[in-house]
């Protein structure tokens, strides 16, 4: 694949994806573009051999400059956090829409090969009793400002594709979880809780199913659409883990660390179940998720690496509680 631009490399899924598209071709030329948000970590990139820019994606001749050096994007960098689009949506609307639109404009005058990266939250949510899985045909129907800017990106770059011919595919993934994610997400945060002895904490009554997929599962089904998919296609991407709600992901956390759990306010607008059928992208190319139908083996890992890298998120902890608690949660 040449030079690939990384956006939002230094992040969660980001730095992950890196770590992995390096494992399986040493000789890739990498460069991150990452603007260092509280949720980017230069560390998260330690120890590879890759070209690191701190910058933002709404730069314009920054991008310009970067995207003319590569031959492939892979578009991560976004704010991603409900809660935090739910306090201040601006910096939502500045990188997801505008830093969107930039690289596109950037991606478009230079005939380059992008990938997007979105999420199952633009189709909304589904009934708690509602057995549906999301399609790449659902209407998009979102919910917070979080996930409308998102959905305004897919748009845009489908905009791009069919009016401009931008060689881009799209992939709409379910929550993640795994190592380096930040400490403000529902699992790391119920982990860290615990290990700094706090009571881990569930919004509301704990009902919500969320579609739980390892990282790693995700970012080798990225791989796998730049390599194979098909150019103007969106795949949804998810490990058919949509049958365990919040409570019941609390209560594995808790017994496989011993500790407790309580019940603290919830998110308003709080979407309830989401549910991803990933068929195209089991049929098309053939993937398969290696962390299948429970998340235990997953979690258990994933508990393994917040206890062997505190210093990884201990300076953040109190802070990130403490916006919490003035939200009541
Ligand atoms: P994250 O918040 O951990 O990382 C985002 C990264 O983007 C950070 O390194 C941050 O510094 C960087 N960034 C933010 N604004 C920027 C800007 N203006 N310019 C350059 N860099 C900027 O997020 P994540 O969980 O790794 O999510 C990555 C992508 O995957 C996002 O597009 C998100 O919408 C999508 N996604 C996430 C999940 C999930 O469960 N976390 C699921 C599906 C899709
Ligand atoms: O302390 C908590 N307690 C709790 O019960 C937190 C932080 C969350 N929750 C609930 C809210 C959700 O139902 O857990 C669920 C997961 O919450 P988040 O980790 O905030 O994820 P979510 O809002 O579902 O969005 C995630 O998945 C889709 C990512 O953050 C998005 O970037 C991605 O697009």
């Amino acid at each position: 694949m040449g030079t690939m631009l990384v956006t939002g490399g230094a992040g969660f899924i980001g730095a992950n994806f890196v770590r992995m598209a390096l494992k399986r071709d040493p000789k890739l030329d990498v460069i991150v573009v990452d603007k260092l948000t509280y949720a980017g970590n230069r560390v998260n990139l330690a120890g590879l051999n890759i070209e690191f820019v701190q910058g933002s994606i709404t730069d314009a001749p920054l991008i310009d400059e970067l995207v003319a050096r590569a031959d492939t994007v892979v578009h991560f960098a976004a704010e991603s956090h409900n809660d935090n689009s739910l306090t201040d949506p601006s910096p939502f609307v500045d990188t997801n829409v505008v830093g969107t639109f930039v690289l596109l404009e950037a991606v478009r005058k230079h005939n380059k090969r992008l990938h997007h990266i979105s999420t199952d939250e633009v189709f909304g949510d589904l009934a708690l009793d509602d057995p549906a899985r999301f399609t790449e045909h659902t209407p998009y129907n979102p919910s917070s400002p979080y996930s409308a800017t998102k959905a305004g990106s897919d748009h845009l770059v489908r905009a791009w594709v069919r009016s401009f011919g931008i060689k881009a595919t799209i992939s709409n993934c379910s929550n993640n979880y795994g190592p380096y994610q930040h400490i403000e997400k529902f699992i790391p945060r119920q982990i860290t809780n615990l290990l700094t002895g706090r009571p881990a904490k569930l919004y509301g009554t704990g009902a919500q199913v969320r579609d739980w997929i390892h990282v790693d599962d995700h970012n080798d089904a990225v791989l796998l659409i730049l390599e194979k998919g098909r150019l103007g296609e969106t795949y949804n991407i998810g490990a058919d883990n949509d049958h365990t709600s919040n409570k019941q992901v609390i209560e594995m956390i808790c017994e496989l660390m011993g500790g407790t759990y309580e019940h603290v306010a919830d998110r308003p607008g709080h979407d309830q179940r989401y549910a991803m059928d990933s068929t195209k992208l089991r049929e098309e190319l053939s993937w398969r998720p290696r962390y299948t139908s429970s998340i235990s083996e997953g979690l258990e890992r994933t508990i393994e690496w917040y206890r062997d890298n505190e210093e990884w998120w201990a300076a953040d902890k109190v802070a990130v509680e403490a916006k919490y608690a003035a939200g009541g949660q």
